[in-house]
């Protein structure tokens, strides 16, 4: 039972890593170590409003330690460390962060530990999970609350509900029990859209910070980031560059609302915020002068999507920081790369450039994906990039309830035919809190055995047509490893990029593990190499 009293200093966590690996040995992804943002939003908030604020990376901290455990291999801090770091901290309340779906089982387990030998402690949960499917969520033991969408300002207020100064129903977004039951404090707005255990909200009943400028700056002093810096780092397609690299954020939410994205759950529907481009460029110095960043990767849901905001914004970058390196690792518009946005990216250091396809043909793109690319202005798009000398990856998608195999085949055609640097060929994951999983509920599309609990991205969780789960994964391999040593060749022309020092997928994708030799025989199949 959760009192009223004094809840002053909060432990912000972040969880572990985890790498599925496939039945050949092979991990199925890198590991990767990425500044936190949304917690270091979360701690500038709170430390704003006078709390004391302290937090933990399980994965950056323990980056190097990895155990194998339910086909995965785990890395981050062990449990004993933690529960010994929470005992020197002794925090009133503790928040952890679900970004990822395919992480829920082990949060769980985490609480439940903290739960063993800290009972008093709440514990509450925030991110993309947690807010996709909040009432599962709670129907764990050991989670308190669950705080669903941006919760800067509303982890502020949970905080002041808890200590007596606000009620519990003045605390938006925020699901909890009472007598037993799951409650929450969203019903008295009506939704957009009404799901399965998620709603789309307008913007205006959103709960959500509406003036994104008037956030603090993330908290990045109560982060060690030597240890994202001393890793084997990855920020999504590819290594960073430079050791010194940090992130941030120029836009919130995103003015579409495709069908498998998470966005309008989070930002509100079409929830899209642009801060003021003075505000940008203010915060990169304050990067650059207090912490000596190098790099700079833009985490926004859809960095491109106002061509004339994102056009200043370049010139200013160019001027003001011709020795700085950026990238947009969430992917970038193709609709948005015209000539001249183009020449502005190359301008202002922005090195690599991932377009995101999605798929070829264009009735799965009129159906499904609100952004709507326009697909046979990619070819051109791709010269024109390379020729101002920009690495250029692009992010394709298989598996969409109902696609045939003739049209998969026109998307795995499509990424072999560009002369792309390198390309990423996703299969579709029905994440919770999205109109395509729930659309998998409704028609039983989902494949046996599917649990919500046990994401896995690189696995077909959706029954199609005319391809099986087994099926799909090996076409994805298949192409993956066909142009393995294509792709590399490539890669020799662009500085430090890692796939160009192996000559086989299986050892690249071993790189930066320390512990792939003690994974137990009979969990591999086929000869390791
Ligand atoms: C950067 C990023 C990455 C980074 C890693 C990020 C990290 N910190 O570890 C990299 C590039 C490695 C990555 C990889 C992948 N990613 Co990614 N990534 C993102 C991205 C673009 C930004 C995350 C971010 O920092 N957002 C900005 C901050 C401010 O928002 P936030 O973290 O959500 O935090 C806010 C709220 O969530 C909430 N909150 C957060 N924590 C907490 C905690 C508490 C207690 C509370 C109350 C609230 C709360 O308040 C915060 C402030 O408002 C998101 C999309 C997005 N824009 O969010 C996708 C996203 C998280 N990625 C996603 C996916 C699927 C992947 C990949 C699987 C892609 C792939 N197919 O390979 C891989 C998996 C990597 C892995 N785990 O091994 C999905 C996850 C969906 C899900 N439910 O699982 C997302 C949501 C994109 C999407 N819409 O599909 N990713
Ligand atoms: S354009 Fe990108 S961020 Fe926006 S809704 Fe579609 S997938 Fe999500």
């Amino acid at each position: 039972m959760i009192t009223k009293g004094s809840y002053n200093r909060i432990l912000l966590i972040n969880p572990p890593g985890k790498v599925y690996v496939l039945p050949d040995g092979t991990p199925a992804h890198r590991k990767h170590c990425t500044p936190p943002l949304g917690l270091a939003y979360l701690a500038a908030n709170l430390l704003q409003n006078g709390y004391e604020v302290y937090v933990m990376d399980i994965l950056a901290e323990g980056y190097k330690n990895e155990i194998f455990k339910n086909q995965s291999i785990m890395y981050g801090l062990s449990t004993e460390d933690i529960l010994v770091r929470i005992e020197k901290i002794k925090p009133d309340i503790i928040g952890i962060s679900v970004l990822f779906s395919f992480l829920i089982e082990e949060v769980y387990e985490l609480c439940k530990s903290i739960k063993e030998h800290f009972p008093d402690i709440p514990i509450v949960l925030g991110g993309q999970h947690p807010s996709g499917a909040p009432e599962d969520v709670m129907k764990c033991d050991h989670v308190d609350f669950v705080i669903v969408a941006e919760a800067d300002q509303s982890i502020v207020l949970f905080l002041e509900s808890l200590n007596g100064r606000l009620s519990r129903s003045e605390v938006p977004n925020l699901y909890y029990r009472e007598n037993g039951n799951i409650k929450n404090t969203r019903s008295g707005h009506a939704p957009i859209i009404k799901g399965n255990g998620w709603n789309y909200y307008n913007l205006s009943k959103a709960n959500i910070p509406y003036k994104i400028d008037n956030l603090p700056f993330p908290a990045w002093d109560l982060f060690r980031l030597h240890d994202y810096w001393n890793s084997d780092v990855r920020i999504g397609g590819g290594d960073v560059i430079r050791k010194k690299h940090l992130v941030m954020i120029t836009t919130r939410g995103c003015p579409y609302a495709c069908y498998f994205c998470t966005s309008p759950l989070m930002s509100g529907y079409r929830g899209y915020r642009m801060r003021k481009n003075e505000e940008v460029i203010r915060e990169i110095e304050w990067l650059v002068s207090k912490y000596g960043v190098e790099e700079i990767a833009f985490l926004d849901d859809n960095f491109f999507v106002s061509k004339p905001r994102v056009k200043k914004l370049l010139k200013l970058i160019a001027k003001e920081f011709p020795n700085v390196l950026f990238h947009v690792p969430g992917g970038t518009e193709v609709n948005a790369l015209d000539h001249e946005m183009i020449d502005l990216l190359a301008e202002a250091n922005f090195f690599k450039v991932l377009i995101a396809i999605e798929a070829a043909d264009q009735s799965v793109q009129n159906s499904l994906i609100d952004k709507k690319v326009k697909v046979d202005r990619v070819p051109e798009t791709i010269e024109y990039l390379k020729k101002k000398g920009i690495e250029t990856r692009a992010l394709f998608m298989i598996g969409f309830p109902g696609e045939t195999r003739q049209q998969i085949q026109k998307t795995v055609d499509l990424a072999k035919s560009l002369d792309v640097d390198d390309f990423y060929i996703s299969i579709v994951t029905p994440l919770p809190g999205t109109p395509v999983y729930d659309e998998c509920l409704q028609k039983g599309l989902f494949v046996d055995g599917f649990d919500v609990n046990k994401h896995r991205y690189s696995a077909a969780q959706i029954k199609l047509p005319d391809t099986t789960p087994e099926e799909l994964e090996q076409i994805r391999r298949d192409v993956w490893q066909e142009v393995f040593n294509e792709k590399r060749k490539k890669m020799q022309s662009i500085a430090r990029d890692r796939l160009r020092q192996f000559t086989d997928v299986r050892e690249y994708e071993r790189a930066g593990f320390t512990s792939l030799s003690n994974i137990p025989e009979s969990v591999s199949q086929k000869d390791r190499k």
